[in-house]
């Protein structure tokens, strides 16, 4: 047997380990029941987002890589040479592998708040690209304000912050939260952040209720993850799938419905349900390009390039602090 290769420094900033159970039985006791969306990607709902990842309907994915791909020369021209790729969460290997075959950095480093997920990508990617330097750091980035010394030495930074996972943070959370990044990177640093785009509601609609069911099963599939560790007694045939775009808040919503008047308990605490109330479960917040470089610049960042596809589906902005 070959034992796994960890050819790459683990800095380890002891993230607070989310409080799952906290976290539902408050969402679950306000008068609108809500969960946060961070609870999806547990090992089956991690599965479950890479089919949504594959689908037909869930455009944002393949697209954002047709971006990357097609500038991909023009990002690693300016970011420049002996640049350091720090990325937010350690998804998928594919995008990164794009940046870093075409910007050949001086290192890489993935914030990841999952220890495993984070070992995972940071093996994966030491196979890939042996030599490469890699600092993994184990941290909560809403958090992260001060990268480790040895890190903070090498290059200029750029950031990659790709998915459009930025769309679950309400307008004033991303703001917050680009302004921490400003932060980490410092007065030379820039970012690389993929934003869904505004566009037909129909096309919206169609991304977050494919016909294959997959969607339904990763937002239901967190019923099941209370079942199986907060000890819940959901019945998911009691509950149906529900996504929408919101234009009013320029969002699509999740949520679970109840298909009847039903009580529920949770660890030891019970919970009524009305037929046809909801938990709200996510929000991805969609941006026109001129929203979100008013947002960034709100933020401290200096807009420079915004790249979309033919179809303008998704949008790719470099920034600079
Ligand atoms: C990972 C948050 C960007 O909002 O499109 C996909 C998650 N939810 N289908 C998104 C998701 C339902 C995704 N983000």
């Amino acid at each position: 047997m070959q034992a796994t290769p960890v050819d790459f420094a683990f800095h380890d900033l002891e993230p607070g380990s989310d409080d799952f159970r906290a976290d539902v039985l408050q969402g679950l006791a306000k008068p609108g029941k809500e969960i946060p969306p961070k609870y999806f990607y547990d090992a089956e709902g991690s599965k479950l987002f890479s089919a949504i990842c594959e689908l037909p309907e869930y455009y944002p994915t393949r697209t954002e890589i047709g971006i990357l791909a097609a500038q991909a020369e023009e990002i690693a021209r300016l970011a420049g040479p002996d640049s350091l790729i720090l990325e937010y969460g350690s998804g998928s290997s594919q995008k990164i592998r794009l940046l870093i075959q075409a910007m050949r950095p001086c290192g890489y480093v993935p914030i990841e708040i999952c220890r495993s997920y984070l070992q995972d990508a940071a093996a994966e990617l030491t196979q890939h690209f042996p030599g490469l330097p890699i600092h993994a750091i184990c941290a909560d980035y809403t958090q992260l304000r001060h990268l480790p010394a040895e890190v903070k030495a090498h290059g200029r930074h750029m950031l990659f912050f790709p998915g459009s996972t930025i769309g679950n943070c309400t307008p004033l959370q991303a703001t917050q939260l680009l302004k921490t990044a400003a932060t980490l990177l410092g007065p030379s640093g820039a970012l690389l952040i993929g934003v869904d785009l505004k566009k037909d509601p129909a096309r919206l609609n169609a991304a977050y209720n494919d016909t294959q069911g997959v969607t339904a099963a990763f937002n239901l599939n967190l019923l099941r993850r209370i079942n199986q560790e907060l000890d819940g007694d959901f019945d998911l045939a009691n509950f149906r799938h529900r996504a929408f775009y919101n234009a009013d808040q320029g969002r699509v919503e999740m949520h679970l419905e109840s298909l009847a008047d039903q009580r529920v308990r949770v660890a030891d605490v019970i919970f009524d349900f009305r037929r046809n109330e909801s938990i709200h479960t996510e929000n991805s917040y969609k941006y026109t390009t001129e929203e979100f470089r008013q947002m960034a610049e709100t933020a401290g960042f200096k807009p420079l390039r915004v790249w979309t596809d033919a179809e303008h589906l998704f949008s790719v902005h470099y920034l600079q602090v």
